[in-house]
Parts: C-alpha cells; structure tokens; sequence
C-alpha cells in the first residue's frame, strides 16, 4: 500500500488537516503527519525528507499558513509529488498563504488545493488520484467515492408526485 508524508509548520495546523487524515483513512491510504517548520526548524526538514524517501514515501502533503513556505521548500527537497494545502490563521485569511504557496518558481512544482479545510480534504483526494495511477486498489475506492458523492448530490424535484 502507497504510503504518503502528511508535514505542516505547527501544531496550531493540525485540527485543519483533520479532514486531510479522515479521507486518506477513507480511502485506506496508510501516512504519517509531522509537525516540522521550514523556517523554525530547517535542518530537521531537510533530514525528514531524506528520511522518509528512504522509508518508502511516495508523495507530500505539505501545509502552512502565513509565509507559508514549506510546501515549496518540500518540493526543492525531493523528486516526489508535492501537494500544497494554503491554511488560513492569518490576519490576511489565507491568501497570504495561498500567494506563498502557489507561486512557485518554474521547475519546483507544488499542486496548490483550496485554502484551509476544503484544501485539506482535497489534498487527500488528489493523492488518492495520483497514487490510483499505479494502485488498483486505490483507483477503485476513488471510483467508489465519486459514485456515492454523486447519488448524495442527486436531488430530483417533481412537482406531480
Ligand atoms: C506557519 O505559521 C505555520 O504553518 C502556522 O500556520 C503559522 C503559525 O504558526 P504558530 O505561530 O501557531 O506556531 O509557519
């Protein structure tokens, strides 16, 4: 089973990547979450990345709120696929994080989702999409969650019943 790398900037991040945990659990995706500043705490990011490439991670999820640069510095430390959720605590309501996080200089890829929770959940998502391209398993839980979101969006109103 694919497993994916779940980092964000600070404690304070974690109640918004609930979401994020709930629908890889969903989805049976196996991940770990750790809590690792790019600007706090820039060494230990450099040897977790290095760490858990070697343990087998296949793809990033990282998400930061303010100058929110650990997605990017996540995607200048490794050839793996980087997620970028834009968390919203700050006094601009996430759109400084989201300029941070979406404006990546060319050759450094982050795939941006939505600000805070929405965001959150997506990641997950598109995770499950990437890693569905080689993983059978995963692509037919993905099939399956767009079937049933589709039956609960269905609403039909007939005015003659
Ligand atoms: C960012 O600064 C973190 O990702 C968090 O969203 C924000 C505030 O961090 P704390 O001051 O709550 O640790 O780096």
């Amino acid at each position: 089973m694919p497993s994916i790398a779940v980092v964000c900037g600070s404690r304070s991040d974690l109640a918004t990547l609930k979401g994020c945990f709930d629908v890889l659990d969903s989805y049976g995706i196996s991940w770990e979450a750790s809590v690792i500043s790019a600007h706090r705490q820039a060494d230990a990011l450099h040897n977790y990345v290095a760490e858990a490439e070697s343990s087998g991670v296949q793809l990033f999820i990282g998400a930061a709120g303010l100058a929110a640069h650990l997605p990017g510095v996540l995607a200048s430390l490794t050839a793996k696929p980087v997620i970028g959720i834009p968390l919203d605590g700050g006094s601009l309501g996430g759109a400084d994080a989201l300029y941070a996080v979406v404006q990546m200089p060319p050759g450094v890829p982050v795939a941006t989702v939505a600000i805070g929770s929405a965001g959150a959940k997506n990641a997950a998502h598109l995770a499950a999409r990437i890693l569905a391209l080689s993983h059978g398993e995963v692509a037919d839980r993905v099939n399956a969650f767009r079937r049933e979101q589709a039956g609960n969006a269905e609403l039909r109103i007939d005015p003659r019943a």
